[in-house]
């Protein structure tokens, strides 16, 4: 928990998805300062409820479990779905069918609020000698990165037709630490990810906006001058990181796509069939 968190922002039910996941499991107990019942999803175990909490297990390509799961909620951290280069049927099945769901859910129960975790994969062709921002057209890097951009757009109509506000999150990396040289870039740390979704969570007015999300990288490709408004400030940085990650990987082959495009690895993950 952030001891300099100190926020007015409270809602009566806040619902997690994805909550037996990393990034679930890590503002699971993060974002009950932030609410007085926390709702937590997942088609996986999520161990016990604890004090404050509701455990609803789901899975997101069943309309009548999330239309369930929505009941009584007022804002949404949806963090559910396929999370890594799959076969098609399982990205359909998590993050389309599964982010339908959720929308038609929060329209007919009246949410208003949603945070939603997309990637950097939506981005991932860009070269990482380009920086890209909000406007930049999309180029995934897989049917994973085209499922996280089906998701934004998914979350523009609803705003465009319903007026159900979201934060899509391009998150970079997550992780405890950064892994390898391209992640000197990506990295979030889980304080700021914690920093972001709270800040996601109380801007007052963001329509659908877009963000990338990681830390106060000195080297980056990402430009957040149109997200401003959402007033998320990281205060970690993948530098310290920097000497240690160079020593382990000294060299790299710059003619590896994994190296030239900003999705790394993702670039070369084959489509693995239907
Ligand atoms: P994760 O794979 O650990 O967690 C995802 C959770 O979603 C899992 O617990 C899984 O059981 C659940 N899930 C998958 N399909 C589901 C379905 N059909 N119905 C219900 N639940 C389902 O992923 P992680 O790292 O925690 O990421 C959370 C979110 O953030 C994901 O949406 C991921 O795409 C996104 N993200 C994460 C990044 C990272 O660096 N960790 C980077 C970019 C995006
Ligand atoms: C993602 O979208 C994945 O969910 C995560 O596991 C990481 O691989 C991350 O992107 C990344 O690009 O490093």
């Amino acid at each position: 928990m952030l001891s300099t968190s100190v926020s007015p922002l409270r809602f009566s039910r806040l619902l997690l998805t994805g909550a037996a996941g990393n990034l679930g499991r890590e503002l699971r107990p993060r974002l009950k300062a932030y609410c007085d019942v926390l709702r937590l999803s997942d088609r996986a175990d999520m161990g016990n409820a604890t004090e404050g909490e509701e455990v609803q297990v789901t899975a997101l390509e069943d309309k009548d479990q999330v239309m369930s799961l929505l009941q009584g909620v007022s804002a949404v951290v949806h963090l559910g779905g396929v999370s890594t280069e799959q076969p098609w049927n399982t990205i359909l099945a998590g993050n389309i069918m599964g982010m339908v769901n959720l929308y038609e859910a929060a329209r007919l129960h009246g949410v208003k609020r949603i945070v939603f975790a997309s990637s950097n994969h939506v981005m991932g062709f860009y070269r990482q000698d380009q920086v890209v921002d909000a406007k930049s057209p999309p180029k995934p890097d897989g049917f994973y990165g085209l499922s996280k951009a089906f998701g934004e757009d998914v979350a523009q109509l609803y705003w465009d037709r319903w007026g159900i506000e979201t934060v899509s999150i391009r998150i970079g990396s997550s992780f405890p630490e950064p892994r390898d040289r391209r992640m000197l870039a990506t990295w979030l740390s889980y304080d700021d990810l914690e920093r972001l979704v709270v800040a996601c969570l109380s801007a007052p007015v963001v329509g659908h906006s877009i963000i990338y999300g990681t830390s106060d990288n000195q080297a980056s490709w990402y430009d957040n001058t149109h997200a401003r408004h959402i007033g998320f400030r990281p205060q970690d940085s993948s530098d310290i990181y920097r000497a240690a990650i160079e020593a382990r990987q000294p060299t790299l082959d710059r003619h590896d796509p994994a190296v030239i495009y900003q999705g790394g690895g993702f670039v070369k993950a084959t489509p693995h069939g239907q």
